[in-house]
C-alpha cells in the first residue's frame, strides 16, 4: 500500500540533499513545514514552505530547544488514520496530518570529536528530532520518516507512484530506530566517560553487563563479561552457565571455556571432550563413554593438559569425576553434573565447575566480531560443517572407512584451532596437534614432535602418529607440509584443496601411497 505525500516535515542538521527533496515534494503538491535553519535553506531555493512556529501558533524558545515539541506536530505524526477516535481528535484540536518526516539529528558524535566544552556537547544533545524520528518510525503504518540523505531518492522516486510502499516504510523505520538507538549511545559513552567510570555504561555497548571481572587478560588490564542482548538468551554456553562451584571466573577461563564448550558441542553423536589450554585444544576424544573420552583426551598431551580447560558434551557421571579429581585442573563444564559426580568434585574446592543445561548448535547462525584499531570487525560465525558427501578424493587410494572416521574428526576439531592447523588423529581421538604457527610445515612438525614426546613419556615403542590421519585447516601451498605428516606415520590426509600446485601435492600423496581428500572448505580462526 503507498502513502502520498500532501505534507512533510523537513528539519536537517545535514542539508545535503535538501533542495531536491523539497522541490520533488512540491512538484508532487504537498506541503512543506520546517523549522529555522533549513526553512531558511529551502525559502533560499524558491521553494515554498511554512516555518513550524507559525503552523503551530506557538513560537521557537529557548534558544531552539523547543521547537517543534508541539501536539500539533507529535499528533500530525502518531495520529492513526484508520482510527475514528484518532481522527476525530485531530479535527477537534486542529491538527493537520503530517505524511513524511525528514529528520537527522545535531551532530553530537562531531561535536564532541570537534573538542568543543561539555556546555556545547549538551547544547548539541537533540531532543525534538529524535521525539519526531521515533514518532514517525512507529507510525510507519502511514508515514515515511528519512534519517538518511542518502535514502531521499528512493522516496523521490516514488512519488510519481503515489508515494512510498508499506514495505520501503518499514525499511526506512528500523532504520530510524538504529539511527536513535546509536545516537543516544553514543551521549551515554561520552556521559560516562566525562564521569571517569572505568567501564561504559550499561546500554551504551551491544550488551548487558553480567560481572566485573578481577581483571583482563593480564593483571593490568580491566575487564567485564556482558551478554550478548541481540542473541537468544536461552543458547547454552559459557555467558549464560550456573557455576556449582569454585573459585571467580577469571577473562581467560571464560575465553577458554568458551573454546572448549564450542568444540566438544561439534560432535553431538558421541560422548566427547575437549581440553584446551590458551584457547587451542591439546587433547580431543570421542569414545563410547565420557570417562575414556577423558583419559583419551588427557593423554594426547599430558604436560599440556594440567592445569586445563575442561568440556564435556554429555553430563558428567561418577565415574569421569573420580578421575577429574586426580590432577590440577582450572575449569570444568558439561550440559549436566550428576549428583554423585557434584560429591566427588565438591573435594576440590577451588575448582570451578560449570553447567550450561545443553549444547550450542554449532551450525546456527550468528555474528562474531573482534576490535581493531579505531574499529571491529563483523562477520558470521563459521558454521561450516563437512560430511561425508562433501569429500572429494583426489588421490589413487580411497580412505578405510576407519580412515573416513578420523579424517572427519580431525578436520571438525581443526576447525577449533588457531591457525596455521594441524591436526593427527586415529581412532577417534587427537594424538598431535599443531596450533597458531605462521608456516603450514611448522605445524605439521611440531604437531608430530609433540606426539612423539608423548608417547617416548608413557615408555611407547611406536609412534603414536604412524598410521593416524591428518587434517590441515587451509590447503597445503607446497608438498614439504603433507610430507612432514606422511613422514610422521600418516596414511590419510583430509585439507580444502585449492593451491596453485594442488597437482605437486596430489603427486606426492599418491607417491607415498597415501590417500587424499579434498573438502571445499577452509577453517581459519585467527
Ligand atoms: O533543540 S531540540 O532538541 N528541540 C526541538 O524541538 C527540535 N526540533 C527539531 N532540536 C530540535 N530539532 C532539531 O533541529 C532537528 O533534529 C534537526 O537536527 C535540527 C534542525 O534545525 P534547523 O532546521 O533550525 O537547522
Amino acid at each position: 500500500r503507498r502513502t502520498p505525500i500532501r505534507r512533510a516535515l523537513l528539519s536537517v542538521s545535514d542539508k545535503s540533499g535538501l533542495v531536491e527533496l523539497g522541490h520533488a515534494l512540491i512538484a508532487a503538491g504537498a506541503e512543506i513545514l520546517s523549522t529555522g535553519g533549513s526553512a531558511r535553506a529551502l525559502a533560499d531555493a524558491g521553494i515554498a514552505v511554512t516555518e513550524v512556529s507559525s503552523h503551530t501558533g506557538f513560537p521557537e524558545i529557548m534558544d531552539g530547544r523547543v521547537k517543534t515539541l508541539h501536539p500539533k506536530i507529535h499528533g500530525g505524526i502518531l495520529a492513526r488514520r484508520d482510527l475514528e477516535n484518532h481522527t476525530a481528535a485531530m479535527t477537534e484540536h486542529g491538527i493537520a496530518p503530517i505524511d513524511l518526516v525528514a529528520v537527522n539529528l545535531y551532530p553530537f558524535r562531531e561535536t564532541v570529536l570537534s573538542g568543543a566544552d561539555a556546555e556545547t556537547c549538551v547544547e548539541n544533545i537533540d531532543i525534538g528530532g529524535p521525539a519526531m524520528v521515533r514518532a514517525a518510525a512507529k507510525n510507519h503504518a502511514d508515514v515515511t520518516i528519512l534519517t538518511d540523505p542518502g535514502d531521499y531518492e528512493l522516496v523521490i522516486s516514488s512519488l510519481t507512484l503515489g508515494g512510498p510502499d508499506l514495505a520501503l516504510r518499514r525499511r526506512l523505520a528500523a532504520k530510524a530506530y538504529a539511527h536513535t538507538g546509536a545516537y543516544d549511545a553514543a551521549i551515554a559513552g561520552w556521559m560516562s566517560e566525562q564521569q571517569g567510570e572505568a567501564f561504559p555504561v550499561e546500554g551504551s555497548l551491544p550488551g548487558r553487563l553480567k560481572q566485573v571481572l578481577r581483571y583482563g587478560e593480564n593483571p593490568h588490564q580491566i575487564a567485564a563479561l556482558y551478554l550478548d542482548s541481540s542473541a537468544r538468551p536461552t543458547r547454552p554456553g559459557i555467558a549464560s552457565a550456573q557455576q556449582l562451584q569454585g573459585k571467580e571466573l577469571s577473562y581467560n577461563n571464560l575465553n577458554d571455556t568458551d573454546a572448549a564448550f564450542e568444540l566438544v558441542a561439534e560432535f553431538d553423536e558421541t560422548p566427547a571432550v575437549a581440553i584446551i589450554k590458551h584457547a587451542n585444544p591439546c587433547g580431543v576424544a570421542q569414545g563410547a563413554d565420557l570417562r575414556t573420552a577423558y583419559l583419551q583426551a588427557q593423554a594426547c598431551d599430558p604436560t599440556s593438559a594440567f592445569g586445563g580447560i575442561v568440556a564435556f558434551n554429555r553430563p558428567l557421571n561418577a565415574a569421569v569425576a573420580k578421575e577429574l579429581v586426580k590432577t590440577f585442573l582450572e575449569v570444568i563444564i558439561a550440559p549436566e553434573v550428576d549428583a554423585e559426580a557434584r560429591e566427588i568434585l565438591s573435594s576440590k574446592q577451588n575448582l570451578r565447575v560449570l553447567v550450561t543445561g545443553g549444547l550450542p548448535d554449532p551450525l546456527e547462525a550468528g555474528m562474531t566480531f573482534k576490535s581493531i584499531a579505531g574499529g571491529f570487525l563483523l562477520q558470521s560465525r563459521d558454521a561450516g560443517r563437512i560430511g561425508r558427501a562433501d569429500l572429494k578424493l583426489v588421490t589413487r587410494r580411497a580412505p578405510s572407512e576407519a580412515e573416513l572416521a578420523d579424517l572427519l574428526f580431525a578436520f571438525r576439531v581443526g576447525k577449533h584451532v588457531k591457525s596455521n592447523t594441524i591436526v593427527y588423529a586415529k581412532e577417534g581421538r587427537t594424538v598431535g596437534i599443531g596450533a597458531g604457527q605462521m608456516s603450514r610445515v611448522d605445524a605439521a612438525r611440531i604437531a608430530a614432535i609433540k606426539a612423539r614426546e608423548a608417547g617416548e613419556a608413557e615408555g611407547e615403542k611406536t609412534l603414536r602418529t604412524a598410521g593416524c590421519v591428518v587434517a590441515s585447516d587451509a590447503f597445503f601451498p607446497f608438498a614439504d607440509g603433507l610430507m612432514t605428516a606422511v613422514e610422521a606415520g600418516a596414511t590419510a590426509v583430509i585439507q580444502p584443496g585449492g593451491s596453485m600446485r594442488d597437482d605437486e601435492v596430489i603427486e606426492a600423496a599418491d607417491a607415498a601411497g597415501i590417500a587424499m581428500v579434498f573438502t571445499g572448505m577452509r577453517h581459519f580462526r585467527h
